[in-house]
């Protein structure tokens, strides 16, 4: 990947973030931690990885992307309103009546989101489902991408979906967990540790990675070398900070769902934004090379 994607895809996360905390702010509330940790992984998938058309959201020759940890909508819905899904605007009606972007995901609702999610574990399933149907109708060469969190990782559900994509040998799955520590009330290790996931993962006949998940070219390379691997769906697991990229959250605790001030909201604009004008100028002004 040559520096000038790296630089794009930062500045891509980096909207994603402010846009997210924007539309959670003009609700009043939401999970901001979450959303946040998995920003960069959103960012690699919408900016580069998946294949997509805004204009024709339903185009059955598409990858999937199911974001199993549905508290978490406004991350996507970020990244679909700024490639074009739909206006940037309607992100400020984020879960008000008559919306199309309720909190948690609903497919039948907002264009882009391939699957309703929100009920943690459920996602997995589904996925998994995609990924079958997908290869019964003879788009095997598409990809399903499923998105899970650490804490959603205690349910049950999600270990017998591993079970059975590795079964089926679903080389056409691709998951990754967003390791953020935190889940509703605590730390996932005091409420119910899942020791060392990725090993867990790989006992499970995954081919499995864990890597810094904020790291975007990182997340880019375990995706090449999850395509490599034939005959075994592939799990990435990110070491992620819940609430990363905000000094109002970052890597604190008891930020899995908070209230957001119009000061708060001022405040990101500033701070985010200033992030953004910064890698902007580098986009503009430097020669970039390949690396
Ligand atoms: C089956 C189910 N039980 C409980 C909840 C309520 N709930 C919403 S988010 C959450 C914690 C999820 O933690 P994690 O998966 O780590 O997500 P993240 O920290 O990335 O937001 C819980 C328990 C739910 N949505 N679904």
């Amino acid at each position: 990947m040559n520096q000038r994607t790296v630089m794009e895809l930062k500045r891509f996360a980096t909207q994603i973030r402010l846009e997210s905390i924007l539309s959670m702010g003009a609700c009043g509330s939401g999970h901001v931690g979450g959303v946040l940790s998995a920003a960069d992984l959103v960012a690699v998938l919408y900016g580069l990885e998946a294949c997509y058309d805004p204009k024709d959201p339903h185009k059955e020759d598409r990858d999937r992307i199911v974001l199993s940890k549905g508290h978490c909508g406004p991350v996507l819905y970020a990244a679909l309103a700024l490639k074009g899904f739909f206006p940037k605007e309607l992100l400020s009606t984020l879960n008000q009546n008559g919306t199309t972007l309720p909190s948690h995901c609903n497919m039948h609702d907002t264009p882009g989101i391939d699957m309703s999610t929100g009920s943690l574990g459920q996602g997995a399933s589904l996925a998994a489902g995609i990924a079958l149907g997908m290869r019964m109708k003879g788009l095997q060469d598409r990809y399903t991408y499923l998105i899970l969190g650490d804490g959603e990782c205690d349910e049950g559900q999600v270990w017998e979906m591993a079970l059975f994509a590795a079964q089926q040998k679903q080389d056409n799955l691709i998951a990754f967990v967003d390791l953020n520590h935190q889940q509703l009330d605590g730390y996932t290790d005091d409420i119910c540790g899942l020791g060392d996931l990725r090993q867990k993962f790989q006992d499970f006949g995954w081919w499995a990675v864990q890597i810094d998940g904020h790291d975007v070219e990182a997340i880019h390379q375990a995706i090449q070398d999850a395509k490599t691997h034939k005959g075994v769906p592939s799990v990435i697991v990110l070491d992620t900070v819940k609430g990363k990229g905000w000094s109002v959250t970052e890597g604190k605790p008891g930020v899995h769902h908070i209230p957001i001030s119009k000061e708060q909201m001022e405040q990101a604009r500033q701070e985010l934004g200033a992030q953004i004008a910064a890698l902007e100028e580098q986009l503009e002004g430097e020669e970039l090379d390949g690396i």
